[in-house]
């Protein structure tokens, strides 16, 4: 998965990115950078943490995500009138998710009217996109020969309905679509379709006192980048002792990655054995044949079934073997879906 932070100029995005990657990227930086900062990072997974040790294996695998730091609105100070630059959209419609980030750790700080500015930013962006591509079918359509006018008025009639909605101040996220519609979709990489998620950058204080976090009406996570980007750059059990004292229980990094699955709706699913204890990622409510799809096309070919075991299931019996003789592993078909955290074992015969 490949999160964005976007946000408005010096909201913290750099030092959120240091934060969460371990990076050292210039901040307070406000000149001109069209390619985003990327770094991919492991998925803490506790579950990982636990299978490894009993399953002993060669190597674990962490599932992982790439963040961008794709920047800020242009300032109307460096001659821009506000909006995102070109490059900088081009950089947020690839990403599956967006992290907004949002400057909180000064009192005078305004995280809701800041949200409404990207937000309309967001929009706007969807908005030029549609505009400029029902004129192109406009065009199109009085070209085509018949046969292929049907297909463009499809088109037409789902970006009219699209646009409507933008105009109504809402996100195409709230829009319900059929199967054909999202494929017809997909291409377009409209911003305001991903999923979506609030990383608020708050002060040392506000942490201690997360009572007073406004209501953004987005999943929300408080975090303190300029103290964790220097978290980030110590030694693990530095890291830990220094969260200690703090009274911060879970890194910034497992809260938002967190909060970014749930807004994704994507699971973890675990594989192990002598060879590999290995974390893959999946949309919630795949069928073991899409699961198993994601190890290897040729593994989902020749699904016969998975074994299947709940990670609490194994652990309470205390290794495979146990399980197995206490009835925990379960066989299931390829139209089963798999949930969260289940440790699965495709049995193909390719
Ligand atoms: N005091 C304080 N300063 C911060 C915090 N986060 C960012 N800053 C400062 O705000 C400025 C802009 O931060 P930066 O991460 O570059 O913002 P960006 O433009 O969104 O990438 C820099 O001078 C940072 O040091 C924070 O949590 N507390
Ligand atoms: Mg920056």
């Amino acid at each position: 998965m490949r999160i964005g932070l976007i946000g408005l100029p010096a909201s913290g995005k750099s030092t959120m990115f240091n934060a969460l990657t371990g990076a050292r990227v210039a901040t307070g930086f406000s000149g001109k950078r069209d390619q985003p900062n990327v770094a991919v990072v492991k998925v803490p997974d506790e579950r990982i943490d636990t299978l490894t040790p009993m399953f002993n294996p060669r190597k674990t695998v962490y599932a992982t995500v790439e963040f961008a730091d794709i920047g800020g609105l242009k300032g109307s100070g460096d001659g821009g009138s506000g909006g995102f630059s070109t490059a900088l959209i081009a950089a947020a419609r690839q990403v599956d998710a967006l992290a907004i980030v949002l400057g909180a750790y000064e009192p005078t700080a305004g995280p809701s009217s800041d949200l409404e500015e990207v937000e309309l930013e967001l929009n706007l962006a969807d908005l030029s996109v549609i505009e400029k591509r029902l004129e192109r079918l406009t065009a199109d359509l009085k070209k085509s020969p018949t046969a292929q006018r049907a297909q463009i008025e499809a088109e037409q009639s789902l970006l009219s309905r699209l646009r409507e909605t933008l105009e109504q101040g809402t996100p195409l996220r709230a829009v319900e679509l059929s199967g054909d519609e999202e494929k017809l979709l997909r291409g377009y990489g409209f911003l305001t379709a991903k999923p979506v998620l609030v990383i608020l950058n708050v002060s040392e204080q506000q942490l201690q006192d997360q009572a007073t976090l406004p209501d953004l009406g987005l999943p929300t996570v408080a975090v303190s980048g300029e103290i964790e980007s220097e978290i980030a750059q110590l030694e693990p059990a530095d890291a830990r002792a220094f969260l200690d004292d703090l009274g911060i229980e879970r890194p910034g990094i497992d809260r938002v990655i967190q909060l970014a699955y749930r807004s994704s709706r994507l699971i973890s699913f675990f594989t192990v054995g002598p060879d590999e204890v290995r974390a893959w990622t999946i949309a919630d409510g795949s069928t073991a044949l899409e699961a198993a799809a994601t190890i290897h096309t040729d593994i989902a070919r020749g699904l016969i079934r998975a074994e299947v075991i709940a990670f609490e299931d194994l652990v309470r019996a205390g290794g495979l073997t146990e399980a197995k003789k206490l009835g925990l592993l379960r066989l299931e078909g390829k139209t089963y879906r798999v949930k969260d955290a289940e440790i699965c074992h495709f049995l193909s015969n390719i």
